[in-house]
């Protein structure tokens, strides 16, 4: 079966304003990405790849899961840090373990060097490298655009390790992003579709949202990713929120003074609507939670009642 094009998966009957909202949107996607395009070896070279245990996340990766650098499994529980972060189980809780699936693919993102750069994992099951593809695209506004080819072609980083069942295996892609990219669109949705190289069929696909706050870029994360509700604020109480959490391109030589050290924002959020495969959420709860290598900002707090979109991924594989 042949895919649609994914331009048209939001854009349902879009009136004449919000075609030209798009059309600018996606001008200013493609230039900024033109604009912002490492100038030289320097700059390309500059984003570390290293990764010392070789479980296929690099070592800054990690550091921003909450994995350890220097054991594959940091849990124990028989599935590789990597596995895990692709198929959206706990890395860091040897009671989590993945799901039953085919394939899967999961999102991360960080700031290295003067860049931000987005992490795909996916679990490819049985299926080669050669035979799954990568796409990635923006959700600007209330329109999908992707990023184009070349441009991922130029600067993806691939590389692949085996996962728990053997013949199977995951593949770690990274894409460089230009954090002007983030800063000015404010909020943005940015998804990666695993799709099927001779069909073109998605197979799988996942979203994560970054955002840009005080001149700080950071990205929305699920809790189970990285911590235990002990680990988060030692209230014993499972949580089901989110965190904001501060991945600044420069450095924490980039965090406003104003931000609490050793903690971290998190939230609740509840949909509040829903059309077109854009989901909008409302911030219901907010607040510092001790416990995190990270910075809580300011006015955490004050975000209750703030609304921001994000993409449902089940539209981008056709449910
Ligand atoms: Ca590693
Ligand atoms: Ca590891
Ligand atoms: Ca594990």
């Amino acid at each position: 079966m042949k895919r649609e094009p994914r331009l048209q998966l939001v854009a349902l009957k879009p009136n004449a304003a919000e075609v030209w909202t798009g059309v600018a949107l996606f001008a200013l996607l493609v230039s900024a990405l033109l604009l912002f395009l490492p100038k030289g070896p320097v700059l390309a070279g500059a984003i570390s790849h290293q990764d010392t245990d070789a479980d296929g996340l690099t070592d800054a990766q990690e550091q921003i899961l909450n994995t350890n650098q220097v054991q594959v499994d940091s849990d124990g529980d028989g599935y590789s840090d990597a596995e895990e972060f692709a198929r959206h189980s706990s890395p860091t809780h040897p009671l989590s373990t993945p799901l039953p699936s085919t394939v899967d693919i999961a999102l991360s993102a960080r700031g290295d060097s003067d860049r931000l750069v987005v992490v795909f994992a996916a679990y490819i099951g049985m299926l080669q490298p050669s035979e799954v593809n990568f796409s990635m695209g923006a959700l600007l506004g209330s329109r999908v655009s992707n990023i184009p080819a070349w441009y991922f072609m130029r600067e993806a980083w691939m590389t692949s390790t085996p996962a728990a069942v053997p013949g199977t295996s995951i593949v770690i892609v990274e894409m460089s992003l230009p954090p002007h990219f983030v800063h000015a669109l404010g909020n943005v949705s940015l998804f990666g579709v695993l799709e099927d190289s001779n069909t073109g069929a998605a197979l799988a696909a996942d979203v994560i949202d970054i955002g840009s706050a005080n001149g700080v870029v950071f990205m929305r994360s699920p809790v189970i990713m990285m911590r235990s509700a002990q680990q988060v604020g030692g209230t014993g109480v499972p949580l089901a929120g989110s965190v904001y959490l501060p991945i600044p391109p420069g450095g924490d030589g980039d965090i406003p003074l104003s931000w609490t050290p050793g903690q971290v924002c998190y939230q609740k959020t509840q949909a509040v609507g829903a059309g077109g495969g854009v989901i909008t959420h409302e911030v219901v709860e907010a607040e510092c939670r001790d416990g995190w290598d990270a910075y809580c900002k300011m006015d955490c707090s004050g975000s209750v009642g703030s609304t921001f979109n994000t993409l449902d991924p089940a539209v981008l594989v056709g449910g």
